[in-house]
This record gives structure tokens, sequence and C-alpha cells, in this order.
């Protein structure tokens, strides 16, 4: 699904793409994309975005009590959003289409500690492939904290724009001054693809996502694009509560989740900033190519990279039928031999308990059972 000889932004292609959009309904990981459309990155390297304020995240465990501690990890969430859906347009000139993950492709990396906040490891697994599902998980074991969970997509065609709803959740799990464990359910925005158009795509997020907590408290965000509340692209309030009133904020943030956000309303320290997104996003180490193992992600699509970068997209396209060939003939293999694939660093919980509970804690969450997916105990 890599049609070579389209040309950057002609309107054949255009239409071309539109017409593949329309047709794929759900999933958009089998879409047919223009050349000029296609990163040589996977999705399972998308969970590094979680880590890329490691000290950010290792202050999730610090503050006074347990406003001040979801202030930070409300602060460490709002900070990873501008890697997550803006940095593509940075890198690239604009959003692009990933690779399509394979069955058991993993990314693995780390952030070494620069600033005594220890380091912080990532494990991606994809767990699905049709449905493309991702598993990850980022921890930092000297600070005590650790998140984990699943990202896969749900997509519809509106015309102009294509809306992604974001299935699966995160948890963050932080250790606290008694040396428990507190739990932060994080729910994920609803992003829009908007300039598909002008053959220019970029995210904006809408609709609300939450942080619910187990020590009673919620992180209410609301986004906004151009002409809603600030009138600028990027834009979210956001609000900390007891979760039983969510609608009475003892904290109130406002701003660009790609910019400067600052506390407003009753928050104590009124204007300041509460985050600045000029701040250096770290971006993740991994072992160098020779080192990395059969599975793991830029091993798997090192060709097809390659050739995606240096504009060689015949080369791109051979090596990617190539490879989903070879997936479609293990698959043949395991149903024959009768194993399964198994998974490899996560444990698949069909009705994941820990998030029932918190989603039910929060009134704007749906009440739904969601799957979840746990990182296996390591053999040190
Ligand atoms: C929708 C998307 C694949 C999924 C990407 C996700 C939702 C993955 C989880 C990350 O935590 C956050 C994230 C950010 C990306 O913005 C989002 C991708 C944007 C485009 C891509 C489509 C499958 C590709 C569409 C092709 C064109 C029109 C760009």
């Amino acid at each position: 699904d890599v049609s070579p000889r389209s040309g950057p932004c002609s309107r054949s292609s255009t239409l071309q793409f539109l017409k593949s959009i329309a047709s794929v309904s759900g999933d958009l990981s089998s879409m047919t994309a223009p050349s000029f459309i296609l990163s040589p990155v996977s999705l399972t390297e998308y969970p590094s975005y979680w880590g890329e304020h490691p000290e950010l995240f290792a202050a999730c465990t610090k503050g006074a009590d347990d406003v001040e501690r979801m202030c930070n990890v409300l602060r460490w969430f709002i900070a990873t959003l501008k890697g997550q859906y803006t940095s593509r347009n940075t890198s690239m000139g604009s959003e692009k289409k990933p690779l399509n993950p394979v069955l058991g492709e993993l990314f693995l990396g780390t952030w070494p500690s620069q600033n005594d906040e220890g380091e912080t490891t990532l494990v991606a697994e994809q767990v699905s492939h049709h449905p493309p599902i991702t598993a990850y998980h980022l921890a930092n074991e000297k600070a005590g904290v650790s998140l984990e969970g699943h990202s896969a997509q749900k997509t519809s065609f509106t015309g102009r724009s294509i809306i992604v709803k974001q299935i699966g959740h995160a948890m963050l799990r932080v250790k606290n001054a008694e040396g428990k464990e507190d739990l932060y359910l994080i729910t994920l925005p609803t992003l829009g693809i908007e300039g598909i158009l002008w053959g220019a795509p970029y995210i904006e997020l809408s609709g609300t996502s939450y942080i619910s907590s187990s020590t009673g408290y919620t992180a209410t965000i609301n986004y906004a694009g151009k002409g809603y509340f600030s009138g600028k692209a990027h834009s979210f309030k956001a609000g900390i509560a007891p979760s039983a009133q969510p609608t009475h904020p003892l904290y109130s943030i406002e701003g660009e989740w790609a910019g400067v956000s600052k506390y407003k309303g009753k928050a104590p320290g009124k204007d300041t900033t509460f985050w600045d997104a000029s701040s250096e996003r770290r971006e993740v180490q991994v072992k160098p190519l020779a080192e990395q193992g059969d599975m793991e992600s830029r091993k798997v699509w090192a060709k097809t990279a390659e050739g995606i970068r240096a504009g060689n997209f015949d080369a791109a396209s051979k090596d990617k039928t190539r490879i989903e060939n070879e997936q479609r003939q293990k698959r043949k293999d395991e149903t024959a031999a009768g194993t399964p694939h198994q998974l490899e660093m996560f444990v698949h919980i069909p009705e994941d308990q820990e998030y029932t509970k918190l989603a039910a804690a929060t009134s704007g969450i749906k009440p739904t059972t969601e799957d979840g997916y746990r990182r296996k105990p390591r053999v040190h």
C-alpha cells in the first residue's frame, strides 16, 4: 500500500489519497498513502513521547500533598503532548503515516539520568496486528514511578478531516511518602487530522480527557483548536478537583499545550507559568542497530525506512511487501503447528479492574470495561 509514483501533493495523488481514506473506516493502517506522507518510523516508537521529559516524569512523586502531586502529574502529561501530536510536523514538515508494526515488534529505549532523577526505561510491544495495538511500559525505579498502557485507534472521515478516537488508557503508578502506590488513570484525547485537502496534515486535539487518581482527585482537560475558547490552535483548559466534585476546581490552568500555559482563576500563583513547551524534549536512546534483536523495530524496518528516507519508494515498497508476506507465512505456520503467537513482554488482561475502579470515580468517564496489558515480571 505504498503508491510510489504519486508526485508530492499532486492533484491526482491527493484525490486518490482521499478516496483511500474514505474507503477505510475504523483502521487507517491499511490505507494507501501517497509517498509524500510516509514516515520511516513505526508506530511502536510512539510510546517514547511519554518519556521525553524524564525530570517531570520523576517529579510525579514530589509534592507536599495529593493536590500538589496531581499538579505535577498534570504538568508531565501536558508536557508530553507537544511531542505526541506536533513532532512530525517539526521534524518532517507535516503529520505522516507511520509504519504499521508487525505482531511482536519491540521498541526498547532509555533516557539516562541527567540531573540525578534516575534512569527511565521504555519497553513497547506490538500486541496485536489487526487491529493494531501497542502496549508500553516506562519506569524510573529510582524515583518510584512507572507508566503502563496500550494504544489503538478508531477512525472516521468527515470529508475534510479524519477523526481519530483513541482506544486504550495509561496507568501511572507513583510510590508515595508511606511507600504505598498511588494510581493515576490517564484517558486520551480525540484527535482530528486537519489540512488533508492541502496535502499538509496536522493534528488538533478536541474533547475532554481525564487523569483520575486513587488519591481522590481528578484533573479534567478540555481541548480546543483555533476559534474556540482562546482563538489559538492547540489550546486547553484544565481543572484539578476532588473526584466527587469535578466542577469545583482547586486549581485551574489554561493556555496552549504546544506553547505556554498559566495558572488561572482561583489557583494559587495566578497568572504564573504552569508549563512552557519550548523546554527541551529529550529523545529516547536506543542500542546501535547491530546490537538490536531481530524483532526490534528499527531492525525490522531498516530497509523500508532507508528507502523512504532516500526517496526510493520502489525499494521501500518492495521491502514492505517482503515483510508483510513473511508475516502472513508466520501466522499460517503458527496455525498449522497449533502454536499461536505469544506476547513477549506483556500479559493481556481482558477486563482491567484497576481501570474500571478509577474510571467509575470520575463522572466524565463513560462506565465501560477495558482491556489492560501488564508488563511481565522481569527475571533479573
Ligand atoms: C492517527 C495516527 C496513528 C496514531 C498516532 C497516535 C494516536 C499513537 C499513540 C500516540 O501516543 C499518539 C499518537 C499520535 C499521532 O498523532 C497519531 C497518528 C497521526 C496520523 C496516524 C494515522 C494512522 C496516519 C494518517 C495518515 C495521514 C493522513 C497523516
